[in-house]
């Protein structure tokens, strides 16, 4: 990769990524709305609104690859979703097409499938179940992802993050937790390996509890070292804390499958 673009850049995972991406791509270009924090003299910066095609296409000038952690990464109103998501992410995929891009990975989430009971054990074949505005923005970009893989020959990875961090913070995140060095394994292979054309992977660390299959990334390379389990009698103790929640606790998406939840089916078990 000659250079490499990464958008979101001031948000969590962004902010960490400037600590552990330099001694892997000697050239990175670090973009966002707002800012860096603590931006140092020696990161190149290019500001830009995802929802500025020309910006956007300024901004992927050059770049081989692009990392898209960009918008909006919570449950918010559909009409914060909108833009920063849906017309964010289809100005970034056009850009990279227009700019000559060869690969592109995008930042899904576990939220384009929360609606999964933490019973069943789903593979990326599995139809998306979001469990929010922001879960629908996710399985959008999973799919214009594919669309500009096969239609425009653009390597495109969609990685369906767990919850990036240093730890577990409760007992569903011991199932998703994604340690931060074992999301730049992950990143290295959509970036690099030759044999990617359109791929999701799931972001997350090894879990003896986990929910997901994830042979393909397996059959890429991916050797996580991050084991949730060690983490256990934290997670625990943090989860004694919070309050129960009767729609969240059931589903794999947690809390963000409670909100605004009327007429579902907490019930249905399936
Ligand atoms: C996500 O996709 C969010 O970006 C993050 O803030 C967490 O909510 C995470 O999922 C999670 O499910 O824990």
């Amino acid at each position: 990769m000659k250079k490499v673009l990464v958008t979101g850049a001031a948000g969590g995972i962004g902010t960490r990524l400037r600590k552990l991406l330099p001694g892997v791509y000697p050239s990175i270009r670090w973009s966002d709305v707002r800012d860096l924090p603590d931006r140092r003299n020696d990161e190149e910066f290019v500001p830009a609104d995802l929802t500025d095609m020309a910006a956007v296409e300024r901004v992927v000038e050059g770049c081989e690859g692009i990392v898209h952690l960009g918008g909006v990464s919570v449950e918010r109103p559909w009409e914060e979703i909108l833009p920063a998501n849906l017309i964010g992410c289809y100005h970034l995929f056009e850009a990279a097409r227009r700019k000559g891009a060869e690969r592109v990975v995008f930042a899904s989430s576990n939220h384009a499938i929360g609606f999964y009971p933490r019973t069943r054990r789903i593979g990326v074949d599995h139809m998306v179940r979001p469990d929010g505005y922001y879960g629908v923005s996710k399985a959008f970009g999973e799919a214009i992802g594919a669309l500009y893989a096969y239609k425009h020959g653009l390597r495109v990875t969609s990685l369906r993050i767990g919850n990036f961090g240093d730890v577990p913070l409760d007992v569903r995140r011991l199932s998703i937790w994604l340690k931060p060095e074992d999301l730049v394994q992950l990143l290295r292979i959509a970036l690099e390996h030759p044999d990617i054309r359109c791929e999701i992977f799931w972001g997350v660390s090894h879990s003896e509890r986990g929910w997901w299959d994830n042979a393909a990334a397996f059959r890429y390379g991916y050797r996580p070292s991050g084991r949730a389990e060690e983490f256990r009698e934290q997670a625990y103790a943090a989860q004694a804390e919070l309050p129960a929640d009767p729609v969240g606790d059931w589903y794999q998406g947690g809390q963000f499958c409670g909100m605004n939840f009327d007429r579902g089916v907490p019930d249905a078990k399936v």
